[in-house]
């Protein structure tokens, strides 16, 4: 039984070997990271090459040609990670430490008796340090707005620091999610939602990027919540889909 981090990234030179080698740290040999580099142009897929060969056979990288998105990279790590039989359970996390490495092994502990795992900055004892008033707002709103719409309970309907069983993984149906960013982590948990698999939150503390650019923006956050209704209009499609499949 292993488990993969899937850490996208796209232009985090500064922020790549620190965060490596703090996964590596703060967890033991069977827990492994995937890289999933978009072609940084400042470098950052040569050092998580560099990494594998340091940390082997803990460190992988896969190489994409080019910026091609964040949920798109995600569904290329998943893929990856569910050809190879070892891996039982995957992370989903940022580069810059936003989803700090510190609480992995909290995350490894929920994932034990949850197929679906959330880092969630809104319940108890969650939280994000050195957020302006605007994002503070923008962001519980969208979770708020999120759960009524598609009435899910989720809290943090945006987070992005989530964990999956692999059944859980194979059960999203990775070919038919078309959504980027903030929508792809909303599209995920209602499909999760939609499917009936059990979702446990535990808190977290979300610290704002350090070092590196936000490739986000408050128009792709505006964009996701528009999407949300394609969603909701679309579930009745995805669970026939999921009812053929199975
Ligand atoms: N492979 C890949 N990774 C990406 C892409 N866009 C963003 N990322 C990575 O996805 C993670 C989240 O992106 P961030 O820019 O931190 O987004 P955010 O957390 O909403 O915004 P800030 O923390 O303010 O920068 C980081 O590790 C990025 O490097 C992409 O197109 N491809
Ligand atoms: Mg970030």
């Amino acid at each position: 039984m292993k488990s993969l981090a899937l850490i996208p990234t796209y232009n985090e030179a500064e922020n790549i070997r620190a965060i490596v080698e703090a996964v590596m740290a703060a967890t033991d040999g069977d827990f492994h990271v995937l890289v999933i580099d978009d072609g940084s142009p400042d470098g950052t897929g040569q050092i998580a090459d560099t990494l594998a060969l340091e940390f082997a056979p803990r460190v992988h990288v896969l190489h994409r040609e080019k910026k091609m998105g964040l949920g798109a990279a995600y569904v290329n790590g998943f893929k990856w990670g569910c050809a190879r039989p070892e891996y039982t359970h995957f992370v989903q996390m940022d580069a810059d430490f936003s989803h700090h490495p510190r609480y992995l092994p909290k995350m490894i502990e929920v994932m034990k008796r949850a197929p679906v795992v959330i880092g969630s900055r809104y319940v108890q004892g969650g939280g994000t340090l050195n957020w302006g008033i605007g994002r503070k707002i923008l962001s519980r709103a969208g979770s708020i707005y999120s759960r009524l719409i598609l009435g899910a309970p989720y809290r943090d309907f945006t987070a992005g620091f989530m964990g999956w069983e692999k059944n859980a993984i194979l059960a999203m149906e990775l070919d038919t999610l078309r959504s980027d960013g903030y929508s792809f982590q909303i599209e995920l948990k209602y499909r999760a939602f939609l499917k009936n698999l059990t979702v446990e939150e535990f808190p977290i503390i979300f610290e704002d990027r350090k070092v590196g650019q936000s490739k986000m923006s408050q128009r792709i956050v505006i964009e996701a919540l528009k999407r949300v209704w394609s969603f909701r209009l679309n579930r009745r499609k995805f669970l026939t889909n999921s009812v053929e499949a199975h």
